[in-house]
């Protein structure tokens, strides 16, 4: 295989933009589309400034050590790579409590010249409850904040602390960006923030509600954690890089375009710059993530590994078609000239894209903050209308399942979630089924009252959770067709 090599050429960008999260994703997704904004400009004012706030130090020093240059391997199958050097990234901090950049980050996030603010410190990184969106105050990092907020742990501490920064010094409020897979991102991350500056200075509170645009958006493209294999994939192409990523050749940014203080002109860089991003959102969460939520329990059950692996079984993708059709597209407001049907197509196409090793165990941690959105919401709004909801019971059945730790062959598998003990703690305690469904569905931190009280989907759920652990998977899937 011959790749396609891109390198960087253009010059050094001023700092701009500082980025909350400098994972995998980040580095696959906006860095990239920075990157051609700056080749454009042959550098340009919106340079990036990446910070880890809690983990990956390590990152941090490779990227440092390497000038912060490092390379995105996007393939289309495993006949097609584009290997994109990438130098957008001008900084690169780690401001974990053990770090010593925490207050660089906060100094570079009061620079009248850092006019956007954007995040992907994942789901719970905002310490909103999953199920109402509001601000968990006794979470250990928020607590932390509220008594120390000049020194803050989280995100949005962070955001407040450099805010009541510019307040003082008269600067004005940068915009921030949530990145993160949440429904009406913009507008939670906007709630954790004023919440948190209310605990402070109710006066902060008001100015940052006035003055800065929360906007939304939708971010997509598979990025699996790199792992071993795939640096030997790479040193095989002759990129000898601890920093490289591996991604899918597929790219989607929709962004609401509510940039009072100025924005890169994202347009001409293949961002969608719009006015709802809702549409596309729900779309995105409903259909791609709920599929891929589907895939990683039932599929971490049946022991598969990832997720091109479990679709090269009919019954999965089986599943993953009529959940679609029948559950998750139903319910969406498609944005203008979407076809649904088309978009399926391409997802599954997307995940049998089988040069990218995505663990489903990678998809399936943060559960407790995953399932709302990309399954729950929808299976509401499908009874308010007396529509199917049997694949979505299926997931959540499987869920529960997958929580206790070991998959149907008794397999362990370690349960990565915020909610990991409290799980724990209902397998340890409920051995019947009804019990253990009825005691996780009334985890009113995941599960809105409403939905856990309808006997339709309560039921539904434990029917599916029997079936799964007395009959297995197959039975389970093809109860699903039973009338
Ligand atoms: C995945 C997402 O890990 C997960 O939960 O569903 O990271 C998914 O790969 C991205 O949202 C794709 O855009």
């Amino acid at each position: 295989m011959t790749p396609t090599r891109i390198p960087s050429e253009h010059a050094e960008p001023s700092i701009g933009m500082v980025h909350l999260g400098l994972g995998a994703f980040h580095r696959a997704h906006q860095a990239v589309y920075l990157e051609r904004n700056q080749a454009r400009h042959d550098g340009g004012a919106w340079g990036l400034c990446s910070a880890n706030l809690r983990s990956n130090r390590r990152l941090v020093e490779l990227m440092r050590e390497r000038g912060q240059r490092y390379h995105v391997a996007e393939y289309a199958n495993h006949e097609q790579v584009m290997l994109r050097e990438i130098a957008a990234i001008r900084e690169a901090l780690y401001a974990g409590p053990d770090g010593e950049d925490l207050e660089t980050l906060l100094t570079r996030m009061s620079e009248p010249g850092v006019r956007i603010v954007t995040l992907t410190v994942t789901e719970k990184g905002y310490h909103l409850s999953p199920a109402d969106g509001h601000l968990i105050t006794d979470a250990p990092a928020i607590a932390h904040d509220i008594a120390e907020p000049t020194a803050p742990h989280s995100a949005p501490g962070m955001l407040v602390e450099a805010l009541a920064r510019r307040h003082a010094a008269g600067i004005p409020a940068f915009t921030v960006l949530c990145c993160d897979n949440m429904p009406d991102n913009g507008t939670r991350t906007r709630r954790a923030v004023i919440d948190l500056a209310r605990h402070r200075d109710e006066r902060l509170a008001e100015w940052i509600a006035d003055s800065v645009a929360f906007p939304c958006s939708m971010v997509d493209r598979i990025v699996p954690a790199m792992s071993e294999a795939d640096f030997e994939r790479l040193a095989a192409l002759g990129i000898d890089d601890p920093t490289a990523v591996v991604c899918e050749a597929f790219s989607q940014w929709v962004v609401e375009d509510d940039f009072p203080q100025g924005r890169p002109d994202w347009e001409d860089d293949g961002v969608q710059m719009v006015a709802d991003v809702a549409p596309f959102e729900t779309m995105k969460l409903r259909m791609l993530n709920g599929c891929h939520s589907l895939l990683a329990y039932l599929g971490t059950l049946a022991g598969i590994e990832t997720v091109s692996d479990a679709v090269t079984r009919h019954a999965f993708v089986g599943l993953l078609r009529r959940y679609m059709r029948d559950e998750a597209a139903p319910t969406l407001a498609t944005p203008a000239d979407t076809d649904l049907e088309a978009y399926a197509d391409r997802l599954i196409e997307r995940f049998a894209n089988d040069s990218l090793h995505h663990r489903l165990q990678q998809i399936a941690m943060d559960g407790s903050q995953k399932l709302p959105q990309r399954w729950l919401s929808g299976a509401q709004t499908r009874l308010d209308a007396d529509g199917e909801i049997g694949c979505t019971a299926l997931g959540v059945a499987a869920w529960i399942r997958y929580t206790a730790g070991n998959d149907l062959a008794n397999e362990n598998h370690p349960v990565d979630d915020p909610m990991a003990e409290t799980f724990a703690a209902l397998h340890a305690e409920h051995h019947e089924p009804a019990t253990l469904v009825t005691a996780f569905l009334a985890l009113d931190a995941i599960f809105p009252r409403e939905l856990a009280d309808d006997a339709r989907f309560s039921s539904a759920v434990l029917h599916a959770y029997r079936t799964l652990t007395e009959r297995g998977i197959t039975a389970a899937l093809t109860d699903l067709d039973a009338p």
